[in-house]
């Protein structure tokens, strides 16, 4: 297929000639409402009726796939997008390695691929839901845009999701798709699946830890999936990655952002102790230590979103070819892993050990470590923030048995260097390390909204460019 052809023309664009598959067309056609119901009932309040200066997905073609310009929320066009059909594209890992990739579900594989798509596809509306409030305390113009934009995207993940599951897995796959508009975050009866998703969004700086640390696992898993030998997967999963990009770029500057604004103050003002909070605070910006304890909850929330470390789940998907590694179509080994072994951190005897356990079942371990490099690369541009002004401070990633509820480390307390600790010396120590209610509380008392173009509220610095390369006064959501 071209990959330029996309029908733009009908209410649902595509390129995966929706228009030749009536019934398919039908099944989203007759799930479209809902889900309007659920952006117009979930999505950003207070905002459905703004103009908003969106990126739209046009094309999949990598140098000119979105074109920009103001749309109503509920109007955006959440196309089904897939990255274009390999030629002879062949399955790369697993039991059946170098067989053609699959372009129906394979019987065996059905029950396991529907398991993943719909706790992919859960995700998605879950950070939308996530993020609903923030609209009314944006830092800027600018930055309400960004968060829109993040969340009209996610909602057309859940689009690609639902496509799958109507396209390729009949009546179960429809009531999935209906289930993944009625599931709510942080709902006690019906909350969304994984843990993560069902943490509150507070405020701004939430969002930026969030996009940088969660949405980074979004990263990692769709590129995990990307590898599918169930070619469709592969294909929806591709495409979703360029948009994901932008989402950890909305972490990355926005906490970068909200570091130097931070550190222009301090040194202003002559403050050299970063540990002199009250000193920092009464600058109205978020002091170091204070970043240091959002980022410690957004990533050991986000580590718990791989899994357990030892995990037949992950052994089972790898083996039958559905779910790969971080890029293993660049890795260079026999891509079956039967017989390697990989390093695990593991909880035994009282004691944080690393032990050599069987590859196949180490995957999720082995995706997160990848996720922790990728994670560093970040922490450590930050840090570089702090160094050019001279302030003695680093932002580090805590120990990953800290602060866990899945996996090796759930049952135990550990300090962020991964000391085992007693409960009452949790307790102690648990406002120095994660954020405490007056932490809360202060941050939440700078979260005053910032409207007019080219404003900034006092706790960031203003972007380096604008989005699409607009002035600086751009006037990026027109409030209705
Ligand atoms: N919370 O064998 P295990 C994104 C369950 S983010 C609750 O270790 P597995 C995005 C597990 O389900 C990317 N439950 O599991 C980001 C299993 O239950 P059952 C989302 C959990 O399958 C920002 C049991 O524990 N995509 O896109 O190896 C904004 C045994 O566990 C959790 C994916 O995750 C948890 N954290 O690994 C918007 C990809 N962890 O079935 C979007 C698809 C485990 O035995 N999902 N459990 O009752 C997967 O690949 C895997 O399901 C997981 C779990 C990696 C999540
Ligand atoms: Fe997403
Ligand atoms: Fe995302």
């Amino acid at each position: 297929m071209n990959i330029m052809n996309v029908d733009y023309d009908g209410l649902i664009p595509n390129n995966v000639n929706l228009n030749g598959d009536p019934r398919v067309k039908a099944a989203l056609e007759k799930w479209h409402p809902g889900y309007l119901d659920w952006w117009n009932d979930m999505g950003p309040d207070g905002f459905q009726e703004s103009l908003v200066y969106l990126r739209t997905a046009v094309s999949v073609d990598p140098k000119g796939w979105a074109k920009f310009d103001y749309v109503k929320m509920p109007d955006y066009k959440w196309g089904i997008l897939l990255a274009p059909q390999g030629e002879d594209r062949k399955i790369p890992f697993g039991a059946h390695a170098g067989e053609k990739a699959w372009q129906e579900v394979p019987g065996e594989y059905r029950a396991m691929l529907r398991r993943l798509i719909v706790i992919q596809g859960d995700t998605e509306p879950a950070s939308v839901e996530q993020q609903r409030f923030l609209g009314k305390t944006a830092p800027s113009l600018y930055d309400m845009r960004n968060l829109f934009q993040v969340n009209v995207e996610e909602g057309r993940h859940l689009w690609a999701m639902v496509y799958l599951l109507q396209k390729y897995f009949g009546a179960d796959g429809r009531e999935e798709a209906e289930a993944l508009l009625q599931r709510r975050s942080g709902d006690e009866d019906t909350p969304r699946m994984l843990g993560a998703f069902n943490e509150e969004t507070p405020d701004w700086l939430s969002f930026f830890m969030f996009t940088f640390f969660t949405d980074r696992d979004g990263k990692m898993q769709l590129e995990a999936l990307a590898q599918s030998g169930f070619d469709p997967l592969s294909r929806t999963t591709r495409f979703m990655l360029t948009e994901e990009a932008h989402h950890m770029f909305v972490g990355e500057t926005g906490v970068g952002r909200t570091i130097e604004r931070t550190c222009q103050e301090m040194q202003k003002a002559g403050i050299e102790d970063p540990f002199d909070v009250n000193a920092v605070r009464k600058l109205g910006v978020i002091d170091l230590p204070t970043l240091q304890k959002k980022a410690n909850l957004h990533y050991s929330l986000t580590l718990d979103l791989f899994g357990n470390e030892i995990s037949t789940n992950a052994a089972s998907a790898f083996h039958a070819g559905v779910k790969g590694r971080y890029r293993e179509d660049k890795l260079d080994d026999d891509h079956r892993l039967e017989s390697s072994t990989y390093p695990v951190t593991r909880f035994k005897d009282g004691k944080i050990v690393t032990e050599e356990v069987p590859a196949l079942s180490a995957l999720n371990m082995r995706l997160r470590d990848d996720y922790v490099a990728d994670c560093q690369g970040g922490v450590s541009r930050w840090n570089k923030v702090i160094e050019k002004y001279n302030i003695g401070f680093q932002l580090k990633l805590p120990h990953v048995a800290f602060h866990r509820h899945i996996g090796e480390f759930s049952s135990i307390k550990t300090d962020v260097d991964g000391n085992v600790i007693d409960d009452a010396a949790w307790d102690k120590k648990k406002d120095e390390v994660l954020p405490s209610t007056s932490d809360r509380d202060y941050i939440e008392s700078l979260m005053a909204p910032q409207f007019e173009p080219g404003k900034f509220a006092s706790w960031l610095v203003p972007p380096k460019v604008g989005i699409d390369n607009k002035p600086g006064d751009f006037e990026y959501v027109k409030i209705a």
